[in-house]
């Protein structure tokens, strides 16, 4: 999964080198009363560390896309008096949880992000050399000798978002695409009572039992002449290319489901015909809207799998997942 054509970044490469350790200081100590006072020198600070961090509202590693080097402070040099440099700044590397850490070179796992806040020390700073106040003894009163600081070190590092696979969500506006998406995912999209509320896709991260989880990408609408360039046209199909599995997001309340189904797949297959060899599940949405009787005589009426969910009432939202679920661990087999 290298970087697509889309915002969907999901790899970088990185070159880090942490800061380098500050000198440690040969200072001695002198006034007009102790001309020849003792040794003061301090340490140098230690150099910066370079720290991944995950960070549970990014998704993608789109922000680092263009980082191609990072490079963090190096420490200060002791002073006088055996004052301290000042440490070198620490830089932060922020990444989505899910982002696995190897180094370029050895191809080394490094680690994991598991969760938000968790930090890395991906590199650690060089330390401080000591001042010369530390190499100080009862047969060497006066060292001239203090420490250099330790340098940094370097790595190239890929940083690749685990993801097992994608779902994308297909519909005519308001269907609920984007409901869903922020009911089982941490995502906000923009949610309103009317057509094309979404104009740009979203994604989000759904969790799904024992710390697995897949990425669910919610796209604007799509309607009958999307292909000839009616309502936002079809161009965020681009989007959908790369899942594995497409959800057809259906409200209860259509008077044809099938008819809406087919008219999704026209269009999706006049975009790419590739995209129909993707699997599909429908999804009938706001179904709390109708009630046992009527949900009864849609199952009845259609020939092909589907799920019926509410997002605002939470129903069907677990036997959705498992669906996906099982349909992505198929593909991967
Ligand atoms: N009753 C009910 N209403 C829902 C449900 N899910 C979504 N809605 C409502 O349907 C409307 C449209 O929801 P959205 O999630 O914005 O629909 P969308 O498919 O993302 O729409 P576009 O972005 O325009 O393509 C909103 O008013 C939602 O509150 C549901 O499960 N039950
Ligand atoms: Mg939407």
């Amino acid at each position: 999964m290298k970087n697509s054509k889309n915002n969907f970044v999901d790899y970088v490469k990185i070159y880090c080198k942490s800061g380098n350790g500050g000198k440690g200081s040969a200072h001695f100590f002198r006034s007009r009363i102790q001309p020849k006072g003792g040794p003061d020198g301090g340490d140098g600070g230690r150099g910066g560390h370079i720290i991944v961090r995950g960070n549970r509202n990014l998704w993608t590693l789109l922000h680092l896309k263009f980082t191609k080097h990072i490079k963090a402070g190096h420490g200060g040099d002791g002073g006088k008096n055996t004052s301290t440099g000042s440490s070198g700044k620490d830089i932060y590397i922020d990444v989505p949880i899910g982002t696995i850490i190897k180094n370029i070179e050895t191809n080394q796992y490094l680690s994991e992000i598991t969760s938000d806040k968790e930090e890395y020390v991906l590199l650690q700073g060089g330390l401080g050399g000591r001042g010369n106040v530390h190499f100080k003894n009862s047969v060497r009163q006066s060292p001239r000798y203090a420490q250099p600081g330790q340098t940094g070190v370097e790595a190239s590092v890929v940083l690749e978002l685990k993801v097992l696979a994608d779902v994308g969500l297909v519909g005519f506006p308001n269907a609920g695409k984007s409901t869903l998406l922020s009911v089982v995912t941490a995502a906000k999209p923009k949610i309103a009572d009317y057509e094309f509320t979404t104009l740009n896709p979203n994604l989000g991260i759904v969790q799904y039992r024992d710390m697995q989880s897949f990425v669910m990408a919610d796209i604007p609408g799509i309607i009958e002449g999307a292909s000839e360039g009616k309502g936002l046209g079809h161009r965020f199909l681009r989007h959908i290319e790369r899942n594995t599995c497409l959800l057809f997001m259906i409200p209860a309340s259509s008077n044809n489901i099938m008819k809406v189904y087919n008219i999704l797949l026209k269009e999706l297959t006049k975009y790419n015909p590739e995209l129909l060899d993707k699997n599909r599940l429908l999804v009938i949405t706001k179904s709390d809207l109708i009630n046992d009787e009527i949900q009864q005589s849609i199952s009845s009426s259609l020939t092909i799998k589907h799920l019926f969910i509410s997002s605002l009432n939470n129903i069907g939202l677990t036997a959705l997942k498992d669906e996906i679920w099982k349909i992505l661990i198929e593909k991967n087999d």
